[in-house]
């Protein structure tokens, strides 16, 4: 199979990328990525050079450029992880969400349709669903959840997803849909939460949450995320959704205290800095469908994820460190310091 792999140069879209190439060697990979910020590409590096892998500097809003590599690759498959991805960002600036995720979703969608395509599966998120109160453990966001969302960034995701159904009824275009809990692994870009708090706890800088910290996320090692999308791609139904989840509520705080643990950092570090406006409370995710249908189940235990993650962030200093000491601690300083911190 020939895949386009959008975003590849991110956090998913990376671990995606190896795991099919180690899985389907004989598929080929063709990732566009216009490296925003949250694109890296020395991430890339282990298969830059495999025959069967191409990537292409390119932004998915530029319809000429994406309709240039259809005819060029003939690509089968259409994998969609670009995406501006941070919830805090959204707030402080929504149009680029808005073009890259919505306008860049249809530009995809249009070469789709214009030159064929076996199947376009758009990665999607549970925030889509709003959140669930704190008090209601029973409650989990099933597919036909209304979507009800909270934030610039969940909004733009919501109305890709949206537009993808309307492109399936209404031109037939064979879609797949995903929606995934927070993920975590290597190549987390260190604005997102855990990513954040190694690097931080690390440097013994304080560690900033939201709040409370009691906002409940289900957590989901990214391989497996990167395993259910190759289910759905291989088996899934044309037309669905697939809601992804890891059964693995946890709460921000402890997130944070297991943090401190595993580094063996005080949990004095510990700050409590000006909430999210609009702060999602709950995301819990009944992943039954994609169980029962397709036979998907998370493979990695949290506790092993975490700390193989943690690991990962030790072992790998050079990649984030190169990125926390860039440009990105203009992004740090301005973003918590409206914060408190
Ligand atoms: P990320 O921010 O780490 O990576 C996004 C990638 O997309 C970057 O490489 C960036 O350069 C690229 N990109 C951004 N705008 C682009 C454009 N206009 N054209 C081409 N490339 C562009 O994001 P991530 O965490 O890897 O998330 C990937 C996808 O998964 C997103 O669609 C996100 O909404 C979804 N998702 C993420 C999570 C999570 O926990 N991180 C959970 C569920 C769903
Ligand atoms: O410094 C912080 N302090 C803090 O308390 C940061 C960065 C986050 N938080 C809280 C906010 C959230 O309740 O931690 C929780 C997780 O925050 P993020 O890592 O920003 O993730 P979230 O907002 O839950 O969204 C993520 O999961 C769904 C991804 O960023 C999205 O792309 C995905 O769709």
């Amino acid at each position: 199979m020939n895949i386009i792999v959008t975003g590849g140069a991110g956090f998913i879209g990376s671990n995606f990328i190896f795991y099919v190439l180690k899985k389907h060697p004989k598929d080929r990979i063709i990732c566009l990525d216009c490296l925003t910020y949250a694109g890296n590409l020395s991430t890339l590096a282990p298969v830059m050079n495999q025959p069967n892998f191409r990537f292409v500097k390119l932004d998915i809003c530029d319809r000429q450029g994406v309709y240039k590599i259809f005819e060029e690759e003939h690509p089968d498959v259409v994998v969609n992880f670009a995406a501006e991805s941070h919830v805090d960002r959204s707030i402080e600036n929504p149009e680029i969400f808005l073009q890259t995720n919505i306008i860049g979703t249809s530009v995809l969608m249009d070469a789709c349709r214009k030159y064929g395509i076996r199947r376009y599966h758009q990665v999607s998120t549970d925030e889509v669903y709003g959140d669930l109160p704190l008090d209601r453990p029973d409650l989990f966001f099933h597919e036909d959840t209304p979507i009800h969302t909270s934030s610039p960034y969940s909004t733009s995701k919501a109305s890709a997803d949206l537009l993808v159904m309307a492109y399936h009824r209404t031109y037939g275009l064979p879609v797949t849909v995903s929606r995934c809990s927070n993920n975590y692994g290597p190549y987390q870009f260190p604005e997102k939460l855990i990513p954040l708090m190694i690097a931080n706890a690390l440097a013994d800088k304080p560690l900033p949450v939201y709040g409370e910290g009691l906002n409940v996320r289900d957590w989901l090692y990214v391989e497996d995320h990167c395993k259910a999308i190759d289910m759905i791609l291989h088996n899934g139904t044309v037309g669905e959704v697939y809601n992804i989840g890891g059964h693995n509520e946890m709460k921000n705080i402890d997130i944070v205290k297991l943090i401190c643990k595993y580094l063996q950092k005080p949990e004095s570090l510990i700050e409590h800095v000006q909430d999210r406006k609009g702060h999602d409370m709950r995301y819990a995710i009944d992943p039954t469908k994609i169980h029962d249908e397709l036979g998907w189940l998370p493979e990695t235990m949290f506790k092993d994820g975490i700390r193989l993650t943690i690991q990962w962030y030790l072992d790998n200093r050079k990649w984030w460190e190169n990125i926390v000491n860039g440009e990105y601690q203009n992004y740090y300083n301005e973003m918590y310091g409206k914060k408190g911190l």
